[in-house]
């Protein structure tokens, strides 16, 4: 009896400390502790805005207490998922005082620095440096100085070839082709439209009618919007594809029917500044066969290639306008549908690009694959591509913050 009663008292007392430890956890949080379990365990645990070169760590602490940061990266490798984990604890008295001043730290720096890049996303970009698979010989000016956003503007609309390969672009202009490649250049003519990345930042948005309120809608790859629509919209004007997607058999190009909506549009990686007949010979992906057995069962399915030109004269563009050496890969997708679309229509709002509040490392709003990189960069140099769209950004840091979203002029409109 005296044994049951003392084991009452202590699991009493145990309920009693458990309720008081949570009493106490929840009124922390309330004055403003935050505790959040992060996926990815990245050392720029920090709101966007301080990723500056040279922050120093007495500029964060006066910021946002980073000092108060306690970082626990887990890494759970398994094919290509990776999940890290990390733990961060801001303390109370050094959170910031107003909503405003929050949001305003939440939005993507357009200064922003690989040095401020996880630790694996630096070794790959200077990985990539080092192998430079495309032969980049940049030898163009780098960072004379900041141009200003209607200077860039002007540099993106007098030096890009938006062209689409045609029937008349040798080697293409053989029988072997004739029947697959455009007589004609792409010629779209679109009002407001939208770009929506396909960042796992889209799920939970709820952004599908905002989306599809648009002229034109521009996805990319694999990209679903059946059973997201909610979030993703549904409309798909045009899809621009890379040339693995339709090469790579289990990516099902030719049998998925989410393909057959709308334009396509493909690019694949070619050496720096080759010509058509030289990237023609050693293409990255060797996707003639899918394009020609696409163009067979779809005849009547608009579908260019685009020209190769395009990659490497914008990516000497973001180089030009870069402080450091981007990554000698082609710009990603994300940033080659931005700047086609900026070329077709009139203004455009781009989706999810810039991360807003719902950042994640989950790769896709449509797979649970966990991966920075797919925000940050690794192969492509997606740190500086962003730094580029938030300068020329004509929308409020507000809309970054809770849509995601960055609205862009179309380039006929700019004045050179
Ligand atoms: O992932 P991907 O891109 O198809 O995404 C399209 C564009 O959305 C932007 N994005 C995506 C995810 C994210 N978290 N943040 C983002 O900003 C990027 O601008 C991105 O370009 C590509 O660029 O073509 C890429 O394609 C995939 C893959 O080839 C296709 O999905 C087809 O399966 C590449 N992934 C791999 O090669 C494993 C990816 O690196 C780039």
């Amino acid at each position: 009896m005296v044994h049951v009663s003392s084991f009452r008292k202590c699991v009493y007392i145990l309920l009693a400390c458990i309720l008081v430890f949570t009493i106490c956890l929840w009124k922390e949080t309330r004055r403003g502790v935050i505790f959040s379990l992060r996926l990815d365990g990245r050392s720029d645990h920090m709101p966007w805005k301080m990723w500056r070169w040279g922050t120093s760590k007495e500029e964060i602490v006066q910021g946002v207490a980073a000092n108060g940061t306690d970082k626990v990266p887990l890494s759970t490798k398994s094919s290509n998922i990776k999940i890290n984990l990390s733990t961060k604890v801001i303390r109370s008295n050094l959170v910031m005082k107003t909503k405003d001043f929050y949001n305003a730290l939440k939005v993507w720096n357009k200064d922003s620095s690989s040095q401020n890049l996880h630790p694996r996303l630096q070794k790959a970009r200077e990985n990539y440096l080092k192998i430079n698979k495309y032969r980049v010989k940049y030898v163009g000016p780098k960072y004379a100085h900041k141009v200003r956003p209607e200077e860039l503007l002007c540099q993106l609309r007098k030096r890009l070839d938006f062209r689409m390969i045609t029937a008349a672009d040798s080697p293409f202009n053989t029988s072997e082709w004739e029947p697959y490649v455009p007589k004609g250049n792409i010629s779209i003519k679109l009002g407001r439209c939208a770009v929506v990345s396909s960042a796992g930042s889209m799920k939970s948005s709820q952004l599908g009618m905002v989306i599809d309120s648009h002229d034109a809608v521009l996805r990319f790859n694999g990209a679903p919007v059946r059973g997201f629509h909610f979030d993703v919209g549904e409309k798909t004007t045009i899809r621009l594809v890379n040339s693995q997607l339709i090469t790579v058999e289990e990516k099902r190009f030719l049998t998925d029917p989410q393909y057959n909506f709308g334009t396509l549009i493909l690019w694949d990686p070619a050496p720096y500044h080759s010509s058509i007949e030289e990237w023609y010979k050693k293409p990255d992906y060797n996707f003639y066969g899918s394009f020609k057995n696409y163009r067979k069962k779809y005849p009547k399915q608009p579908f260019y290639i685009l020209n190769p030109h395009l990659q490497w004269q914008l990516w000497d563009i973001i180089q030009e306008n870069s402080p450091e050496d981007i990554q000698p890969n082609p710009p990603s997708s994300g940033m080659l549908g931005i700047v086609l679309m900026m070329n077709f229509c009139d203004e455009v709002d781009v989706y999810e690009y810039l991360p807003s509040k719902r950042q994640t490392n989950i790769c896709h709003y449509y797979q649970m694959i966990f991966d920075q990189a797919c925000t940050m960069g690794a192969y492509h140099p997606l740190l500086f591509e962003k730094n580029i769209i938030k300068h020329l950004n004509k929308g409020k840091d507000e809309d970054i913050y809770n849509y995601g979203k960055v609205t862009l002029p179309g380039l006929r409109n700019v004045q050179c």
